[in-house]
């Protein structure tokens, strides 16, 4: 049957405002109920925040496409702030093409390889923070044990690590609107860019890593040198961030569901679903775009070519039509079909770098400390993508 398109529900909600970016879960149920699709006008976009309506849109990547950013801007009529990402930022063929090449570098073997060695750079430092009395855990631990393992693993220089962070935040600062977030974190990141965009050239990266692996692909000429060097910025771009402030999240959420971690240290064996119940819980990618590549009707919506459609994962991954007390962080749920790695073609590359960063923090965790004691209440940076924790101040009680 033959469906009359209507437009879409206006909502009076900036999803880039200081306001909503401080807490986006409390402006989620009314997105998700005011229809399938939404319209902002503060800025000018689609919305979709129902877990159904997200997943089956990053699964039409056809229709919904990342080649014209998946930010506010239209690469179609805007400048990118940077060249744009091979990956995330292509479309088929070309996505595909080096989506391959990237698969075979960031594979599961390559991570078995080295787990032994992150699980004990993570034993060891939780037994620096263990008993210690209270401290922060984003610089200590969430922070500190990524950038133990993920620059080694690529192959990055030692000088000037530190670049990693800013430079990350002002890309995912990028995706949302040119707001004074956006200005502030850039002009304190100028240096940081430029460090991130040296440290991709093969001179700089040292023989073995991930990073160099990309352009031995390109002398087996599965791409260009040039193109090789935006490659490697893809694994600078997305690793570190997510996964900094998906560690946060994972201790966030046993310090604030203390119950869930005494059941986690009964049952040691529920460490990896309580690890997917955390990105699911956490939504640490809150937002991505898509654009419509043709008009497409969604929900009795009629959308049309060339609209910019916001996509809120972090929504649909605590979306009640699809998990039951969702803001509820429950370890032995089944948050498999969760979004915060998206979905589709362009879900995450790196999610078994995540999983596994995860893991082993976790592992250090459970036979080390009885209590993950919040000793005040965490701060929010705020982010237009990330909904990343600024400060989290907890204690360990040795087990
Ligand atoms: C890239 C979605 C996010 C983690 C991400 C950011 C940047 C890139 C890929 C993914 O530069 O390719």
């Amino acid at each position: 049957m033959a469906t009359i398109a209507e437009s879409a529900v206006a909502l009076d909600i900036d999803p880039f405002d200081p306001a909503f970016l401080a807490d986006p879960f409390a402006a989620h149920p009314a997105l998700r109920d005011a229809g399938a699709v939404v319209w902002l006008p503060a800025i000018g976009c689609f919305a979709m925040a129902r877990h159904a309506e997200v997943q089956a849109a990053l699964k039409d990547h056809t229709t919904f496409v990342s080649g014209r950013g998946v930010g506010l801007a239209d690469f179609a009529t805007e400048e990118p702030w940077r060249p744009p990402s091979l990956l995330l930022e292509a479309d088929p063929p070309l996505h595909d093409r080096t989506r391959t090449l990237m698969n075979r570098v960031a594979s599961l073997g390559a991570l078995r390889k080295v787990m032994p060695q992150w699980q004990a750079k993570a034993d060891a430092l939780v037994d620096s923070l263990l008993g210690s009395g209270p401290f922060d855990a984003v610089p200590a631990l969430a922070e500190a044990f990524p950038l133990a393992v993920f620059p080694d693993l690529i192959g990055l220089r030692e000088q000037g690590r530190e670049a990693l962070i800013p430079y990350a935040t002002v890309a995912f600062n990028a995706f949302g609107p040119r707001n004074a977030l956006l200005a502030e974190t850039m002009e304190a990141a100028a240096g940081a860019t430029a460090w991130v965009a040296q440290s991709c050239k093969r001179e700089m990266l040292t023989p073995g890593g991930w990073g160099m692996q990309v352009y031995e692909a390109a002398d087996r000429g599965e791409c260009t040198q040039d193109e090789a060097e935006r490659l490697v910025r893809s694994f600078l771009t997305a690793g570190v961030d997510t996964t900094v402030n998906g560690i946060a999240t994972l201790i966030h959420a046993f310090a604030q569901f203390p119950d869930e971690w005494q059941r986690l240290r009964a049952q040691p064996g529920l460490a990896k679903k309580a690890i997917e119940e955390s990105l699911r819980w956490g939504g640490t990618v809150q937002t991505f775009f898509r654009t419509t590549a043709r008009e497409v009707e969604v929900a009795g919506v009629q959308i049309p070519e060339g609209a910019k459609v916001l996509l809120f994962l972090a929504a649909a991954n605590r979306d009640p039509r699809k998990w039951q007390e969702p803001d509820r962080f429950d370890i032995d749920r089944t948050a498999s079909g969760h979004v915060g790695f998206g979905f589709g073609i362009h879900q995450c590359l790196g999610q078994m770098v995540a999983r596994m960063e995860a893991e082993a923090v976790v592992q250090a965790l459970l036979p080390r400390v009885a209590e993950i004691r919040a000793t005040a209440p965490a701060t929010r940076r705020l982010n237009n993508t990330l909904h990343a924790i600024g400060t989290l101040p907890v204690e360990l009680i040795p087990a």
